[in-house]
């Protein structure tokens, strides 16, 4: 039986994949090429169906998407604990965390937990870029939401009424175009230097390629022109021709086929 990707989509069979944190499991499973199917979920699903489910066997407070559904009918929750169970599980497949390195995947090596740690640092360094796509990412999901799931969305994000109005009404600022532009320029100036074409490793993606395309597709699912701009824009230095390079890589056609077009 295959693995089985609870990915969080707008509309079960018709809405978005946008959330950043399925992307990387998504791409780690294909880059693994483990088979798996995927089972959309939406926030309702998560909040009233799953979270009794792995509260009861994960003890997690609350069932969050990526979770998967391993061949024994055990789940594993969390994006970097799914790598990590996957890099263990498969070792004679692509090493997730460091991808130029001779198989089988050894966990326990100092190289590997290094590695860990190194995508660890870069994941905190991405903290600011998210905050940033988040200005202009959350009044466009929250149009997507059915009425409820977007005043859940609102709420557990912590906006208060004022916050929300006042982001609704700058969504379309350009400076928050450009505010993301400068900070994939430097991201791309620290990681994608010296020839690298990849931020996990100079010739081969990995992890934290991974989660850069989560925070990509939290636009990309929602705007064309924003992931133009942003992601594909010149301005943001090299990460436009990274950007070709995963999706050359990862085409991940169905998925993108029910991204918005504007
Ligand atoms: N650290 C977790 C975060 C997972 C997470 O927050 N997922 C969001 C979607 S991107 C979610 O499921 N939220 C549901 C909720 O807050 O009710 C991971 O990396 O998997």
């Amino acid at each position: 039986m295959p693995i089985k990707l609870y990915d969080l989509v707008t509309k079960r069979g018709t809405g978005v994949f946008f959330s950043n944190n399925c992307s990387p499991v998504r791409l780690a499973l294909l880059a693994k090429g483990v088979d798996f199917v995927t089972e959309e979920v939406e926030y309702p699903d998560l909040r009233f169906t799953w979270t009794p489910v792995l509260a009861k066997e994960l003890g997690v407070e609350k069932a969050t998407a990526p979770f998967i559904e391993c061949e024994d009918g055990k789940h594993v929750m969390d994006s970097l604990t799914i790598a990590l169970w996957l890099d263990k599980t498969y070792p004679d497949r692509y090493n997730l965390f460091l991808p130029e390195a001779e198989l089988p995947v050894d966990v326990e090596s100092q190289d590997y937990k290094q590695a860990v740690q190194r995508f660890e640092k870069m994941e905190e360094e991405l903290n600011d870029l998210i905050a940033q796509v988040d200005e202009l990412y959350g009044p466009r999901i929250v149009s997507q939401l059915d009425a409820e799931s977007g005043s859940y969305w609102v709420e557990k994000n912590g906006y208060g009424k004022d916050e929300w109005k006042n982001l609704v009404a700058t969504q379309n600022d350009p400076s928050k175009v450009q505010t993301i532009q400068r900070t994939l320029g430097k991201l791309a100036e620290e990681h994608l230097t010296g020839g690298a074409s990849f931020l996990t490793s100079a010739t081969k993606p990995g992890f934290t390629d991974f989660v850069m395309v989560g925070i990509s597709r939290l636009l990309r699912s929602l705007s064309a022109q924003l992931y133009r701009e942003t992601f594909q824009g010149p301005k943001s230095g090299q990460f436009a021709n990274w950007a070709l390079r995963m999706d050359e890589a990862f085409p991940l056609a169905d998925i993108r086929a029910r991204d918005l077009q504007d």
